[in-house]
């Protein structure tokens, strides 16, 4: 059995203190009275990153000698958040570092603030591929995270004036990024384009441009198990820095072309979510990373190999496609193993189909990615050759399985007719080992209706992993208040790797005392949340009313506007005086939400939301009563500051349409109670926590696949509550817009004719409940009380237990020896 406490590093603070001297002086070239809290957090993070090296050399020699498989995470986004707290935590050097840096005459708080967040993703996808790799390290399985080091990251986002979102370019490398290493010495050649010609009897690639693809290598310290893994980030630099006879002519904007283009695959990440970016340069990203990832695992595992073999390769790495992104590996692994390598096929295809696994993070047809036959063979024609091969295997194969002629068309990889399309999830179903879903609704519903014909035919391949979240970023560095409260309650720190030591926590529910202690902490979370948003976005928030939170990217089938109908249809309430605002449990609703740019709903609830807020908030009537906050940006900073201050948590998504949601796990982890639907994680949650600590409403998916199909009329349900008229026709009426009827015609119109997402049906529900959370709330011990007990059952959502299904169900490997 492993040593599970952290690690305590034998160093000093005096000794942390003079190897930050040191690195200012020889790095930075500065004196500690030059230096400034930037060059102090890049000296520090340095530092800590020389405490790694041994272990991060060890994990690769051991991973490469030893006999235990590899993880390969293939993910097109990996949201890190910070990461200097995170690496002294897992480097045992927390208590040296604030020693060291007050001994040289700095604010701690100044020093991590120093650092700039990189948005190198867009919202669950990415910060479960960041969760991820923190447990593969946390539990010593030897792991990369494979991705891009994307210049840009998602849009910085500001409101304007009228409450309009405005994205911003997020240049997040403007500053020096002690973390990344670059290693020129270990670059991939990347090729695109050009065609397809027969020699000698073989197929043979004739690309018309390649690029560099240079890896910037992360380190990803476990906590508490010794062990260094890596995070790869590929960066494409053009192999022609101009072109010189261009140059010689005066051309200069032609002469830089070549760099323009091929920089501009790792210059940006695409900001969607959720929904699909048919964008030829998101393919080019897209075999970019997998092409340079599965190249470089080769050099890895077979180092200095002239002719290696690669029928071993599946047992030393198998790769876990995040979602269709990275699925052009499949025919790239292929074509690897066939023209490179001289394999045939049915070798090549054994190979491949060991190697893959394919996790499904939606519900939502239109994010299953599809790309048009034309667009690959334009720029990878040798994986259009291989990818129709793969689809007449496939065909063939369907045949002997069934006589079903509409279900093949169906199942089809690729698309017959004149414009072809590639369906990438298919494609994953039928080569890779393994598909997932996210969690156990996610998984029954892909089986039952997404991939419906796969799993008649291919049934065994079909699992469930449920996410995870990683306790030491979001309950050890977000609530310190509360871990230390925990590890007072269990008498020691080792819930941090195994947290379903939570649940000893659940008889300390019912002792009034140490009630009273997580009531005082969680208050304080919210004085800590109050001091930020106002330091940052000049908010008055009071700590004495209710934190309500809503915080996902924003879209329609997440259901923001179910929440803002709710807070209209009271302040109406008011209005009319149909009740009194001196009658309300005093509420702060907190909202944090980004949209895609060109999602024309979304970024008007964002601008009605705002707009909403600054209406209610300035209403004498109100009597302060309704509070809404809506502080631009959101991002992993704030959630660490806003959900160990959050004591109630929306989860109220349609039925149905959230895979999984992973802020629910760690919403109930830090000790707020839930409001939701059955759909997605939240299933899991309340069957854990208990049906009494968890504020149910609204409909099933059963519920509304019969409303759809006895044909859904959204203005019905206006017609008949009150509550929800009066809000609806207060945004129509333009109370929230200076009284123009027309900002907001757009979204009355889709609310009462369309309401794809069955806002309206749930309204009543959704109102329904809220007396039920507002009378638990007027009772604050026994509010507290069902919080602890959400705290207590919710160990099962660690990341570390989702990779510890990933181990067992799918990738068939464990932690290096010690
Ligand atoms: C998200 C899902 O919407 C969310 O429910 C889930 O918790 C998360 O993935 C992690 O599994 N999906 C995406 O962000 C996405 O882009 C294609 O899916």
């Amino acid at each position: 059995m492993t040593e599970l406490t952290a690690p305590k590093s034998p160093i000093s603070s005096e000794d942390f203190a003079n190897e930050i001297r040191e690195l200012l002086k020889y790095e930075q070239g500065v004196t500690p009275e030059q230096a400034t809290a930037a060059d102090v957090y890049v000296a520090a993070s340095s530092a800590v990153r020389r405490h790694l090296m041994d272990s991060w050399m060890k994990t690769q020699q051991d991973m490469v000698n030893g006999n235990t498989k590899a993880v390969g995470y293939l993910s097109a986004e990996f949201l890190m958040g910070r990461q200097l707290r995170n690496s002294l935590l897992n480097a045992g050097l927390t208590d040296q570092f604030y020693a060291a840096v007050e001994e040289l005459g700095f604010d701690a708080q100044k020093v991590i603030d120093a650092e700039y967040e990189p948005g190198l993703g867009n919202g669950g996808l990415g910060r479960l591929a960041a969760c991820f790799i923190d447990s593969l390290a946390s539990l010593g399985v030897p792991a990369f995270g494979y991705g891009i080091q994307y210049k840009y990251g998602i849009f910085r986002q500001e409101f304007d004036e009228n409450g309009k979102q405005v994205e911003r370019p997020d240049y997040w490398l403007a500053n020096e990024d002690p973390w990344g290493h670059i290693d020129y010495g270990r670059s991939q050649r990347v090729n695109f384009g050009g065609k397809v010609v027969a020699e000698d009897g073989k197929r043979v690639w004739k690309p018309d441009w390649s690029v560099r693809a240079i890896p910037v290598d992360y380190m990803v310290p476990g906590y508490a198990s010794g062990r260094v893994n890596t995070l790869r980030l590929w960066q494409a630099k053009s192999y022609d820095e101009f072109d010189l006879l261009e140059f010689n002519k005066s051309e200069y904007m032609k002469a830089v072309e070549p760099q323009v283009k091929a920089e501009n695959i790792s210059k940006i990440l695409y900001p969607e979510d959720s929904t699909q970016v048919g964008k030829e340069l998101r393919l080019e990203q897209q075999y970019f990373f997998t092409s340079a990832s599965l190249h470089d695992a080769i050099r890895v595992f077979y180092p200095g190999e002239e002719n290696p073999d690669l029928t071993t390769f599946p047992n030393k790495i198998t790769f876990q496609l995040n979602d269709t992104h990275p699925v052009i590996g499949i025919p790239e692994l292929m074509r690897i193993l066939i023209d490179e390598y001289g394999y045939d096929w049915d070798t090549a295809w054994g190979i491949t189909t060991k190697t893959f696994n394919y996790t499904c993070h939606t519900l939502l047809p239109e994010a299953l990615e599809v790309w048009p036959a034309s667009l690959i063979s334009k720029l990878l024609p040798r994986h259009m050759e291989i990818i129709e091969k793969i689809n007449d295997q496939f065909l063939k194969e369907l045949a002997g399985l069934t006589q079903d002629q509409d279900k093949i068309q169906r199942m089809r990889i690729v698309t017959e007719g004149d414009n072809k399309q590639v369906r990438m999830a298919y494609l994953a179903t039928y080569a890779g080992s393994h598909v997932n879903g996210v969690a156990e609704l996610h998984s029954q519903l892909l089986k039952d209706v997404t991939l419906r014909d796969f799993s008649d035919l291919y049934g065994s391949k079909f699992t469930n992993v449920t996410n995870g979240v990683t306790p030491r970023r979001f309950v050890k560095l977000a609530n310190p208040g509360l871990s230390d409260l925990i590890t007072e309650g269990l008498g020691t720190d080792k819930w941090l790797s195994d947290l379903e030591m939570l649940k000893g926590l659940e008889p300390l529910a019912q002792d009034d005392e140490f009630v009273k202690k997580f009531a005082k902490v969680k208050h304080d979370n919210k004085i800590k949340f109050a001091q930020f948003a106002k330091d940052e976005y000049n908010f008055q928030l009071d700590p004495s009313t209710m934190f309500d939170t809503m915080i996902k990217r924003l879209h329609e089938y997440k259901r923001q506007s179910l929440k803002i109908l709710e807070i209209i249809a009271t302040y109406a309430d008011i209005k009319s005086g149909k009740i009194k605002a001196a009658d309300l449990t005093p509420r702060t609703f907190i909202f944090g939400a980004k949209s895609a740019p060109g999602y024309y709903m979304a970024k008007l609830t964002i601008q009605l939301i705002n707009n909403v807020a600054w209406v209610i908030n300035n209403d004498p009537d109100v009597e302060g009563k309704l509070k809404i906050a809506f502080p631009y940006n959101y991002n992993i900073r704030v959630a660490q500051i806003l959900i160990p201050a959050t004591e109630l948590d929306e989860q109220i998504s349609q039925a149905g349409k959230e895979a999984s949601g992973t802020s629910n796990m760690k919403f109930a982890l830090n000790g707020a109670l839930t409001v939701g639907t059955l759909d997605g994680a939240n299933v899991e949650i309340r069957a854990r926590v208990g049906a009494e600590n968890f504020f149910l409403f609204g409909m099933t998916v059963e519920d509304v696949e019969a409303l759809y199909a006895k044909g859904y009329n959204p203005a019905e349900y206006y017609d008949s509550d009150p509550r929800l008229k009066a809000a609806i026709d207060m945004v129509a009426g333009g109370t929230f817009s200076n009284g123009d009827r027309n900002t907001y015609a757009p979204l009355v119109a889709d609310w009462l004719t369309k309401d794809w997402f069955m806002t309206l049906a749930d309204f009543t529900a959704y109102h329904d409940i809220q007396s039920q959370i507002d009378t638990l709330y007027a009772d604050q011990l026994e509010w507290n009380r069902k919080a602890i007990i959400n705290v207590a059952n919710s160990g099962y959502f660690s990341s570390d237990r989702s990779i510890e299904d990933y181990l067992e169900r799918i990738w068939k490997t464990g932690p290096l020896d010690k």
